[in-house]
């Protein structure tokens, strides 16, 4: 059995706005993407405990920030999911204003997971959120999640069309299964990295 070194992860805190953040020191990296496409289930399978973080078959269930404390001075962010149809244009107005602010003010973060299902990838608000990254200058990694359903042909083909995706240039691609734990290695070694 390989040394899993998430596995101490803990819940640190949720911030419901800017103003609640954890101090800004160390290293952290980010799980972003549309509602619903498994970024709660993703921290789960990659620190490898089961209830780490809250997940739902309800999309919008994450609506705070959520930091986990990997090692003092190392997190991960569970970020609320866009995209959302239900949401209130108010609502989507003040997402769009928290992400950009995280996004501009935020110093440690190093890196963020672009988070998509693998059968509906690159949606207008995962291009938006590709763009923001590439112009703050941030590392970007995107996984493909709910590989479990699709053949493995299938995701291959749509693993080799992600990586002609414009939004997606420089960005490397991976799929994941949180389910079947397909990839989860793969995303371990980015995060370690990005956190080294
Ligand atoms: N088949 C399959 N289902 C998954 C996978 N990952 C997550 N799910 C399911 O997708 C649903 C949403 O998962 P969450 O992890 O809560 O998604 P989220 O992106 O955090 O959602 P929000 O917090 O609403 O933004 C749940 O019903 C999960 O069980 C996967 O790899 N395969
Ligand atoms: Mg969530």
């Amino acid at each position: 059995m390989s040394h899993n070194p998430f596995h101490d992860t803990g819940f640190l805190l949720g911030a419901p706005g800017l103003e609640h953040l954890p101090a800004d020191t160390g290293r952290e990296v980010a799980f972003a993407g549309r509602s619903n496409v498994g970024k709660s289930s993703i921290i789960n399978a990659l620190v490898g405990q089961r209830h780490l973080v809250r997940t739902s078959r309800t999309p919008g269930r994450t609506r705070e920030l959520n930091f986990f404390e990997v090692r003092p001075g190392l997190r991960l962010v569970d970020l609320p999911g866009y995209g959302f149809a239900k949401v209130s244009l108010a609502q989507r107005h003040a997402w769009g204003e928290l992400m950009a602010g995280y996004l501009a003010q935020r110093r440690s973060l190093v890196g963020v997971l672009a988070v998509m299902d693998i059968r509906h990838p690159f949606k207008d608000s995962d291009q938006d959120l590709l763009n923001l990254l590439q112009e703050g200058g941030f590392r970007s990694h995107v996984v493909l999640n709910k590989a479990d359903k699709l053949t493995r042909g299938e995701g291959n083909n749509v693993l080799r069309q992600a990586r002609r995706e414009p939004g997606a240039a420089g960005a490397q691609i991976q799929l994941f299964s949180s389910v079947s734990g397909v990839g989860v290695e793969d995303l371990r070694r980015v995060v370690r990295g990005w956190l080294e």
